[in-house]
């Protein structure tokens, strides 16, 4: 059981789940929903269009997660927006006769889906305090995740018409990362692992990693990274010590920025917490800032990371 942690704590979660999902809780944000819409617009329909988006589009920057648990889904809208803006711009469209947003994922076959995603549901996604910045900025800032996010839940709702709760419960609570590529792209993706061949050095294993993931970045395609609980040692473990730790919250995704060798010739990648900060990781490596540096040799010598997903190039 994964559970989400207050803000100021550390986060430490139990193991038993190998789900990927985290969260961290934020005072609630109580929305206005009588009196007049956001930015002068009616209450009844409080979003559109322009809402959608800051001046520089669909940035993995709109993501910022709070109390929902899927961390890997919306790390990997972060991740899409990073690298193919135009995909999340052709995801997402607006009616303005009907006010609702359509939103197209795919199911498990690959094949689209058309979500239609209410005002009222997106308030709702709002006052669940979802992915999107809006929620966290008095309903200014882009909402295209909570649209996004909004629609994943209610593919997973077997009765939208009495609300997102059972959709919501589906998905907050961990996931897969693989399955959000699916249902945002419509392709699952390819994983990239660190392994050594025989005879191999790590020197060698970890320049072929880098190599794939940069070469993914390189071609458009979308990068996600899983996290895991780092291995501990046999005199960790019987000493109650934690063992050397990355950094980066454990069973959780983040969107992958980059990879780059250091003055040091290390590789390095630079991921971005879809939390939007890297404060109460607990891992001795917190910083006020969205993104963070980890060393991939840590990674590979802790085990901390479980994968790389590389979403599919441009179509
Ligand atoms: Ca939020
Ligand atoms: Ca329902
Ligand atoms: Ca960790």
């Amino acid at each position: 059981m994964i559970e989400a942690a207050a803000a100021g704590v550390a986060t430490r979660f139990n193991l038993d789940s190998l789900l990927a999902g985290t969260s961290v809780a934020i005072p609630a944000f109580r929305i206005p929903i009588d009196g007049g819409g956001a930015a002068g617009k009616a209450a009844e329909v409080r979003f559109d269009a322009a809402d959608l988006y800051g001046a520089k589009g669909p940035q993995a920057a709109d993501i910022r997660q709070d109390a929902l648990g899927d961390c890997y889904f919306v790390a990997t809208l972060g991740a899409l927006a990073q690298q193919q803006p135009d995909a999340v711009r052709n995801m997402i469209s607006f009616d303005a006769s009907t006010g609702n947003f359509t939103v197209r994922l795919h199911d498990g076959n690959g094949n689209p889906q058309s979500v239609q995603v209410t005002q009222a549901e997106l308030e709702d996604n709002l006052a669940r305090q979802g992915g999107s910045t809006a929620d966290n900025n008095g309903l200014d800032g882009p909402i295209w995740p909570a649209v996004a996010e909004t629609a994943y839940a209610k593919i997973h709702d077997s009765n939208p018409a009495d609300g997102l709760t059972e959709g919501y419960n589906a998905i907050a609570n961990g996931g897969w990362p693989q399955d959000a590529m699916q249902a945002i792209t419509g392709d699952r993706g390819d994983e990239i692992r660190y392994s050594e061949g025989f005879f191999e050095s790590e020197n060698s294993a970890l320049d072929r990693m880098a190599g794939q993931v940069d070469a993914a970045l390189s071609n458009g395609r979308p990068v996600t990274l899983w996290t895991v609980p780092e291995d501990r040692s046999f005199w960790d473990t019987i000493r109650g010590n934690e063992g050397t730790q990355d950094g980066l919250v454990d069973n959780h995704v983040y969107v992958v920025e980059g990879v780059h060798k250091n003055a040091d010739g290390e590789w390095m990648a630079t991921v971005r917490n879809p939390w939007g900060t890297n404060m109460n990781v607990g891992e001795g490596h917190d910083t006020e800032s969205a993104t963070m540096e980890v060393p991939l040799r840590t990674l590979a010598d802790t085990g901390g990371a479980e994968a790389f997903t590389v979403g599919p190039a441009p179509r």
